[in-house]
């Protein structure tokens, strides 16, 4: 113990004394510096939302909404709109006939398809047609607009690094000018440039931080998997899994966000894993259990749950289960601070 020289008192008095100039003293910092944040493991089931979704339909044009989501928003972060302190997490739906205007903003956005097809979305021009397990990148400060062509509602998991854009106060937005970008071109124009393991002749990575690919396919995705499934063992906590890469550098689709796709085999009971990431989860195929900290959450195809930093994780599959993620690794990579174990 070292030797206390004012009193408890005393050093109340000097505290409130220095308050007036904006000074706090660090010694009354509670908080030592540890990992892990405010955000908690919660699962959000697609079948206890999916009416909702339906029933903001009714209530709300997509003109009026503009974008019509379903915010998933952490348990212990109501208010701020935010699925973790790092990224944002919603679920948005459009009707057939529907179109979401164009407009453009510095956080970066993915769409990973949950239910329907016929719908497209048109970044920059190029438009893109949507299929379930589908993964969209919109680079931040792109144009997009969303349309649907099809004959069915159509719901996809938006998933932004919002909270990253608004902690550096780098938020900005426009809207078009236009009432509506008219797609200029049809799909895979980007795949064909960039989604076949070639390139353009006169391609520099250099020149781009966000993936030019704009559509990663399921199908493709998919297949990858099961040629693992069929080849090799499993990670002992991962399963098989395999990120999103940036055709050009071999790094993430985005600077802020890593993406990826997994799959755990029949009765797969995964090893413990911790990561400084904070990860969104959607679920594609099959069920199983998340077993966050302390709690148990069950999943099923289209719910979706989230992984907090430094939370201790378990994955187990019955039948077999397909996952996609979304994190904030590229972010942590980037700055030197990811770890896991
Ligand atoms: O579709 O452009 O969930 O700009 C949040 C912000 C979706 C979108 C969101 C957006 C969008």
């Amino acid at each position: 113990m070292t030797t206390q020289t004012a009193t408890a008192a005393e050093l109340a008095r000097f505290s409130a004394g220095i308050s007036g100039l904006s000074l706090m003293p660090l010694w009354e910092r509670t908080a030592r510096m540890k990992p892990g944040s405010a955000c908690v493991p919660h699962v959000w089931h697609y079948a206890a939302i999916r009416e909702h979704l339906l029933r903001a339909s009714t209530l709300i044009t997509k003109r009026d909404a503009e974008r019509r989501v379903l915010v998933l928003e952490n348990p212990s972060l109501r208010g701020s709109t935010f699925v973790t302190q790092s990224l944002y997490a919603g679920l948005q739906i459009i009707l057939p006939g529907e179109i979401a205007p164009s407009h453009r903003h510095s956080p970066a956005a993915l769409r990973f398809i949950v239910e329907g097809e016929g719908a497209y979305t048109s970044i920059e021009g190029e438009k893109i047609i949507m299929s379930p397990g589908d993964f969209i990148v919109t680079s931040n400060w792109t144009w997009h607009e969303h349309g649907n062509e099809g004959t069915g509602p159509v719901v996809w998991l938006d998933g932004l690094d919002t909270p990253i854009v608004a902690l550096f106060g780098a938020m900005f937005r426009e809207d078009a000018p236009l009432e509506s970008y008219a797609p200029k071109n049809h799909s895979e124009v980007s795949a064909a440039r960039f989604g076949c393991g070639l390139l353009p002749m006169e391609y520099r990575a250099a020149d781009a931080q966000a993936t030019p690919l704009r559509v990663y396919r399921y199908r493709q995705a998919r297949a990858a998997l099961a040629t693992l499934e069929a080849a090799e063992p499993a990670h002992p906590a991962h399963g098989y899994r395999l990120r999103y890469a940036h055709p050009g550098t071999g790094g993430h689709p985005f600077p802020t966000m890593g993406v990826s796709l997994q799959r755990l085999p029949a009765g797969f009971a995964g090893v413990p894993w911790q990561s400084t990431e904070s990860r969104v989860c959607s679920v594609v195929e099959g069920t199983g259990r998340a077993l966050l900290g302390d709690q148990t959450f069950e999943f099923g195809p289209r719910d979706c749950f989230v992984i907090p930093p430094w939370t201790h994780s378990r994955l187990e599959s019955d039948s077999g289960s397909v996952i996609f993620s979304y994190s904030d690794r590229a972010a942590q990579e980037a700055l030197g601070l990811l770890r896991e174990q």
